[in-house]
């Protein structure tokens, strides 16, 4: 199997959307009973193709024609935007013969500043974004403190590493220009989030922060 590129470049803030291609592994026919010389081919299809992000857990891609369901598949997977540095993404298709890919090809991502893509003259001019936010690591709840020009509104989210939103607030600065709140650490339900790495993204209009922070019970 195979992902379009071995390197992927972007800026923070944008969502990331691999492509790439997958075989089915074919095994030799092991029923004895019809055996026919050269005759390795196997009705295996493709069944899942896996990555993992820095030895994260395992996420499943999807199939672009909407169905693992032959030899050769074409797959994507689209993840939420995260922050700025460097990940290793790597590669895994197995099929319904139980065989795994022969090798694991890896995607080096490089999240950049959105700032460093910019062009000369180009961009809007940056909205004047702060934030402070903590304790990180937490035992749950983060108090945030955001800086931002008063009455610009925007939203803010949590994302656990397998790119779940586990928290969403709407958000619109005072005239303070001081928004400020605690997060419990819980999902909706009320369950508390398990401890772990945590990525925040703040966006208030076009302006975007993403943070990392850790809740360790
Ligand atoms: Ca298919």
């Amino acid at each position: 199997m195979a992902p379009d590129s071995d390197q992927y470049r972007t800026v923070a803030g944008k969502p990331i959307t691999f492509r790439g291609r997958a075989l089915e592994v074919a095994r030799g026919n092991e029923n004895p009973y019809h055996y026919f010389t050269g005759d390795s081919i196997s009705a295996a299809t493709i069944d899942s193709v896996v990555f993992r992000i820095d030895n994260g857990p395992n996420q499943q891609a999807l199939p672009m024609d909407g169905a693992f369901d032959s030899g050769r598949e074409y797959f994507t997977v689209t993840i939420p935007p995260l922050p700025v540095g460097d990940y290793l993404v790597e590669w895994e298709a197995w099929n319904t013969n139980g065989l795994g890919s022969a090798s694991t090809p890896t995607t080096a991502l490089s999240v950049r500043a959105a700032s460093a893509s910019q062009g000369p003259g180009g961009g809007s001019s940056p909205i004047s974004l702060e934030l402070r936010y903590g304790p990180t690591p937490s035992v749950g709840a983060v108090r945030f403190t955001l800086h931002g020009r008063p009455g610009s509104e925007g939203r803010g989210s949590v994302y656990d590493v397998r790119g779940r939103e586990v928290a969403r607030w709407k958000l619109r600065v005072p005239t303070s220009g001081v928004e400020d709140w605690v997060w419990s650490g819980r999902v909706a339900g009320g369950a508390a989030l398990p401890s772990g790495l945590y990525f925040l993204s703040i966006e208030v209009e076009g302006a975007a922060l993403k943070r990392r922070l850790v809740i360790s019970h």
